[in-house]
């Protein structure tokens, strides 16, 4: 059975991919899964329809068969279980590579999306630029942290895992910004070369260049 899964009919970040269809889209490239992808307006997402998919109104929404899931980490997670290659067979190593997607999400993302909404909301505050610095000064530690643990290898733990992926999805938002060390921007950098990165980012491109265009 092919799933569906949801994406911005027109994403606000112009097709940079930084919208988190991307990560599901890249699992499924990595597994060699098809799939499906249905459009969704801003407004289409606050409807009730969608709402019963996704109860905070959001992309992406993941549906196969009876099953539908929305949060993308946890889509990735379902996608490698049920196909070999993001997650490893030893019980003990998968359970490092799950451990590294709840770092990914719940160490590594939130300053980041700190600095995302201080950059969006809150750049006319009058504080604004002495916060700034603090949320990335916390960035920086936790990054270093990580380029640390991550050292001269090219993955997380072992081989590239479904904890890679998440990873790597975080942290690319922090592209261009300077505040990933040449340690970690190459292991970004890794992960986008990756064959399967490339054709989720192609056809995620694909659908904001045919919207810019009226294609
Ligand atoms: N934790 C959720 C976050 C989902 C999320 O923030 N989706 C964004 C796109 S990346 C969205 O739909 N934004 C539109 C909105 O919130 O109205 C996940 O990982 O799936």
């Amino acid at each position: 059975m092919i799933p569906t899964i949801t994406a911005f009919e027109r994403s606000p970040d112009r097709g940079k991919g930084q919208a988190r269809d991307m990560r599901v889209r890249w699992a499924l490239e990595e597994v060699g899964q098809p799939y499906d992808v249905r459009l969704v307006s801003f407004s289409e997402m606050k409807e009730p329809a969608h709402r019963a998919l996704h109860p905070f109104g959001q992309i992406p929404t993941y549906q196969e068969g009876d099953l539908a899931l929305f949060e993308s980490a946890a889509i990735v997670f379902h996608i490698a279980q049920r196909h070999a290659g993001l997650l490893p067979d030893d019980a003990n190593a998968r359970a490092r590579a799950i451990t590294w997607m709840f770092a990914a999400l719940n160490t590594i993302e939130p300053p980041i999306l700190e600095r995302v909404a201080a950059m969006f909301l809150e750049r006319d505050e009058t504080w604004y630029e002495q916060r700034l610095p603090l949320v990335e000064k916390r960035i920086r530690d936790r990054v270093g942290q990580l380029s640390n643990r991550l050292g001269d290898a090219d993955w997380l733990d072992g081989a590239f895992s479904a904890g890679d992926l998440v990873m790597v999805g975080v942290l690319r938002r922090l592209n261009g910004s300077g505040l990933l060390d040449p340690n970690l921007a190459a292991y970004v950098a890794r992960g986008e070369a990756r064959p399967a990165f490339k054709r989720a980012y192609d056809a995620q491109l694909a659908v904001f260049t045919a919207a810019s265009t009226g294609g």
